[in-house]
């Protein structure tokens, strides 16, 4: 069995398609190629930037590498992370960067609204504008749009669109490594319903390449700081709030509570999901205040129930179906339970 040809013959279908393939022939004409993603990059966003950025220059290409912002610190060990341009911190000089790209690669989001203050760059940008994203409901807005909501991460569009190019042979183990973080983030370490057969067959394929995939684990997750381990212990136990008739969990954490444990960008990182593993719950809710009286929000939900419904519908967000995003105005934490507390008949079916 021939394992690259197998690979593509269960790959994402928008990878399949004469358009995926013919986008590599057509790489070679261009003298500067910028890849990007979304605004507060996870470990899909800096992984599948960084994964395609090492392939396209390990092919000779001329590539820059560049977020909205800067991504959290567990991830500062991928190869190629001091690389990349953060256009919040030098907007001249990475818009420039944007205006004079031929090719704008956008991973992992479905809208130029996704990018922040980056938007106004990204959306003059004469570049083409080539999407790969697994996000619900993209925006018209690419020349190339490759969107499968279905498949659980950009990182494994990026090995499809790969292996659509019949490049696997030539896959580097920093693209290996990268493209295995953003699996492994984006999937909740592989438990996620979006996980498939062919999920494991890339999977198979990365280790396969010699790559340390417990120490890819071990850098991400076990690298914690007393202070975040110690914030998410007081989340725990004196921030949770519970309504166990409806299967519903809330976090609530002020600029105080923040400050108080030094909180840095990704410490709160997983937190909800602390709270969707208690026992009876089918819904968790975070919030963190980002500035006086703003709260993000993130949802996460089991089965069925659609948390992107009621962060579309109440909190001006959206997502998935199972994990999804939004914001709160409100001028306490308390606020936002007693909030919470009195929308639960309406959102919430009692399970
Ligand atoms: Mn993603």
């Amino acid at each position: 069995m021939n394992l690259a040809t197998n690979l593509l013959d269960t790959a994402s279908n928008v990878m399949r398609s004469e358009a995926a393939q013919s986008t590599w022939v057509e790489l070679a004409a261009l003298d500067l190629i910028v890849v990007t993603a979304h605004r507060s990059p996870d470990g899909d966003a800096v992984g599948s930037v960084l994964a395609l950025t090492h392939h396209l220059k390990e092919a000779g290409l001329n590539v820059e590498a560049v977020l909205p912002d800067r991504f959290p610190r567990n991830l500062a060990w991928l190869p190629g992370s001091d690389s990349i341009h953060f256009f919040e911190e030098n907007p001249e000089a990475t818009g420039e960067l944007l205006g004079r790209a031929e090719l704008i690669w956008c991973l992992d989001f479905n809208g130029p609204g996704r990018t922040g203050s980056m938007e106004e760059a990204l959306r003059t940008s004469p570049a083409k504008k080539w999407v790969v994203d697994h996000h619900q409901l993209p925006e018209d807005f690419a020349d190339h749009l490759f969107s499968d909501p279905a498949c659980g991460s950009t990182c494994e569009l990026v090995f499809d669109l790969i292996a659509s190019w019949r490049r696997l042979e030539s896959l580097s183990q920093a693209s290996a490594i990268c493209m295995y973080t953003g699996i492994m983030t984006d999937t909740g370490s592989f438990r996620f319903s979006s996980v498939s057969a062919h999920t494991h067959l890339v999977l198979s394929h990365l280790v396969g390449l010699g790559i340390d995939h417990a120490r890819i684990h071990e850098q991400t997750f076990d690298q914690r700081s007393l202070n975040q381990v110690q914030l998410e212990g007081h989340a725990l136990s004196d921030k949770l709030y519970t309504w166990m008739d409806f299967g519903v969990a809330l976090i609530v954490l002020d600029l105080e509570t923040l400050e108080r444990f030094n909180y840095q960008p990704g410490d709160t990182e997983g937190v909800v999901n602390r709270a969707l593993a208690l026992e009876g719950i089918h819904v968790a809710i975070f919030a963190k205040e980002s500035k006086g009286g703003l709260f993000k929000m993130s949802f996460r939900s089991t089965g069925d129930l659609s948390v992107r419904d009621i962060a579309a519908e109440h909190f001006e967000g959206g997502g998935h179906r199972n994990a999804a995003g939004g914001i709160y105005h409100g001028s306490t934490a308390l606020s936002l339970v007693s909030h919470i507390e009195s929308q639960l008949l309406h959102w919430f079916p009692r399970p």
